[in-house]
C-alpha cells in the first residue's frame, strides 16, 4: 500500500493521574470531550495525520497512566518518543510541583534531545486556579522548553500544543539532514543565478 505521509513522530504524554492527558488526546484526534474520569490502564495511543508547511506528518501519540503503579510500563515508552507533553492542571497545584520529577523520568529514561513542550491544562477554570500562568511561564523557561495553558474542554490551545511540538521536531529532524547531506561545493552543474534561498521550513523554526 503506498504511504500516505512523509514523516512518522511519536509523541508522548506525561503527568500526574487526572490532569488531562486522555481528554488532550481525545479533543486532539475527536475533537470531543467526556467529563468522566476513567483512569488509563497502563499505556494507550492514538493517530492524527496533520500537514506541515505542505508535509503530511503521522503523530502516533502515546497516552500514559499517570498512576504510579504503571510507572514501569509507561516509562519503556519513553525511550522511543521524539516529543513530550509534560501536563499539569492548573488547579492542582501538586501536579505542577509534581513536573520537576516528571523531567527527571524523562532525563533519566528519553533521548537526550527528545523535544519537549509543558501544558497547563484545565485553563477554563479560572476560578479553580491555583497556579499562575506566569509561574507556569517561569517553569518552562528554566527548563528551556515551550509552555501553552490548554482546556481539553473548552477546546483551547489543543491543536495548537501538538502542531508546536510536531514543527518544532520537524525543524530539528530536517536541520540535521541537511547537516549529513550539506550542499555540495566546488564543481556545480547548474550556474547559480538567484541567491539561495532559505528553505521555506527554516523561517518557520523556532531557534531557542
Ligand atoms: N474542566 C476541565 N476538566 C477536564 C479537562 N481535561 C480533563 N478534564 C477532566 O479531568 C478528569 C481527568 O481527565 P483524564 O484525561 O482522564 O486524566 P488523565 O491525565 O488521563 O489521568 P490518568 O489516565 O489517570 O493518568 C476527567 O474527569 C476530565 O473530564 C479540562 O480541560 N477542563
Ligand atoms: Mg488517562
Amino acid at each position: 500500500m503506498a504511504k500516505t505521509y512523509d514523516y512518522l513522530f511519536k509523541l508522548l504524554l506525561i503527568g500526574d493521574s487526572g490532569v488531562g492527558k486522555t481528554c488532550i488526546l481525545f479533543r486532539f484526534s475527536e475533537d470531543a470531550f467526556n467529563t468522566t474520569f476513567i483512569s488509563t490502564i497502563g499505556i494507550d495511543f492514538k493517530i492524527r495525520t496533520i500537514d506541515l508547511d505542505g508535509k503530511k506528518i503521522k503523530l502516533q501519540i502515546w497516552d500514559t497512566a499517570g498512576q504510579e503503579r504503571f510507572r514501569t510500563i509507561t516509562t519503556a515508552y519513553y525511550r522511543g518518543a521524539m516529543g513530550i507533553m509534560l501536563v499539569y492542571d492548573i488547579t492542582q497545584e501538586k501536579s505542577f510541583e509534581n513536573i520537576k520529577n516528571w523531567i527527571r523520568n524523562i532525563e533519566e529514561n528519553a533521548a537526550a534531545d527528545v523535544e519537549k513542550m509543558l501544558l497547563g491544562n484545565k485553563c477554563e477554570l479560572n476560578e479553580k486556579r491555583q497556579v499562575t500562568r506566569v509561574r507556569g511561564e517561569q517553569l518552562a523557561v528554566e527548563y528551556g522548553i515551550k509552555f501553552m495553558e490548554t482546556s481539553a474542554k473548552a477546546s483551547i490551545n489543543v491543536d495548537d500544543a501538538f502542531f508546536t511540538l510536531a514543527r518544532d521536531i520537524k525543524c530539528k529532524m530536517e536541520k540535521r539532514m541537511e547537516a549529513n547531506n550539506p550542499p555540495k561545493g566546488g564543481h556545480q552543474l547548474k550556474p547559480q543565478v538567484e541567491p539561495r534561498k532559505a528553505p521555506s521550513w527554516l523561517s518557520k523554526c523556532n531557534l531557542f
